[in-house]
């Protein structure tokens, strides 16, 4: 059985096919579709192929260098075989497009066996943070756990508000930092909140000031060491909110945010829209983050785990996975 057969099956038995098939359907526009486009000019894997190659992953969002990448390994696997068929070509490169992926191991998420789990999002103003937050909470309390926000973006008018309204409606506390104060005071309160009340999961929505990257380190960094001594371990998780409609804009935001402070996952938001996604192989690749979840809308639904199978196989839908 071909690789392409085998993640059509494995993508067959998945939950949330329609939601990947919709989320990706830009992706698959540009990348799958596209690649199908090339059969009727195959003449092998030579430079030309490869060149149109590069293009249609550039234009998915999976930047220049894993781009390269994928096409040196191609290559390399092709050589051995002349007359490969465009059929076997494909199944060649969704294959490696996988052992990208899957070159560094995945972190999972990491719980707190004595206490409060802590969870940090990090990302820049309009990135999602706050409605993954609300996303985050509504799948956690959907699961029996007692969950409580730190409304830590002091800088925004109006975002502690915005976070105070999604806790009254999930009926999660919230722990509101004040508007231009310290976010770590906010961090301090809200561990010490979450440790009085037994709160399973304590989510801190924080600011992300990009515009000076010294400042959002001595920032990150406070946070990290204020919540570390109310709560050993914490911050459990780090997680970068991260637009996925900005393309490799984003990734060079998840570059800088990567050197501030210990990241251990990406949420893509905003999956619902026209970003291209191959920007999860470029982020994976260069930052070895995993993507954890997708953000599919503004609802507090809209939030999906991140599976390998299902996003390669949506991505390259227009190919032919049969045989
Ligand atoms: N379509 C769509 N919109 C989203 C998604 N996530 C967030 N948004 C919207 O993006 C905007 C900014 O989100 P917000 O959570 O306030 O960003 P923050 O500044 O990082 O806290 C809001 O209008 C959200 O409703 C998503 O997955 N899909
Ligand atoms: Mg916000």
């Amino acid at each position: 059985m071909s690789f392409l057969s085998k993640l059509k099956e494995a993508f067959s038995k998945k939950e949330d096919k329609a939601q990947y098939l919709a989320g990706f359907q830009k992706t698959n526009e540009t990348f799958g579709d596209a690649l199908s486009k090339m059969e009727y000019e195959f003449h092998g894997c030579d430079d030309d192929f490869l060149e149109q190659l590069t293009i249609i992953l550039l234009e998915s969002d999976v930047g220049i260098e894993t781009a390269d990448l994928i096409c040196d390994k191609l290559k390399e696997k092709c050589k051995d075989f002349p007359s490969l068929t465009f059929h076997w070509t494909m199944n060649f490169l969704m294959e490696i497009m996988k052992e990208i992926y899957d070159e560094y191991e995945d972190v999972p998420v990491q719980w707190n066996e004595n206490g409060t789990t802590v969870f940090f999002l990090e990302g820049v103003n309009g990135s999602g943070k706050t409605t993954t937050a609300a996303k985050l909470a509504y799948m956690w309390v959907n699961q029996g756990k007692k969950v409580a926000f730190v409304a830590a973006d002091t800088f925004r008018a109006g975002a502690i508000d915005q976070l105070a309204e999604w806790g009254e409606r999930l009926n999660c506390p919230v722990i509101k930092g004040r508007e231009n104060g310290d976010p770590s005071a906010a961090i301090v309160d809200g561990c010490r909140f979450a440790k009085e009340k037994g709160a399973d999961i304590l989510i801190c929505d924080t600011a992300g000031r990009l515009q000076n990257k010294v400042n959002l380190m001595k920032e990150l960094e406070k946070m990290n060491r204020v919540s570390a001594r109310e709560i050993e371990g914490a911050p459990h998780n780090t997680w970068l909110v991260l637009d996925a409609t900005t393309g490799q804009n984003g990734l060079s935001q998840a570059e800088v945010f990567a050197q501030s402070t210990k990241l251990t996952g990406i949420i893509l938001t905003k999956m619902d829209g026209t970003a291209k996604g191959g920007i999860v192989l470029a982020i994976k690749h260069k930052l070895h983050v995993p993507v954890l979840y997708l953000g599919l809308g503004e609802h507090p639904d809209d939030l999906r785990p991140f599976d390998l199978d299902s996003y390669l196989y949506s991505i390259s839908e227009g190919l032919n996975h049969n045989g």
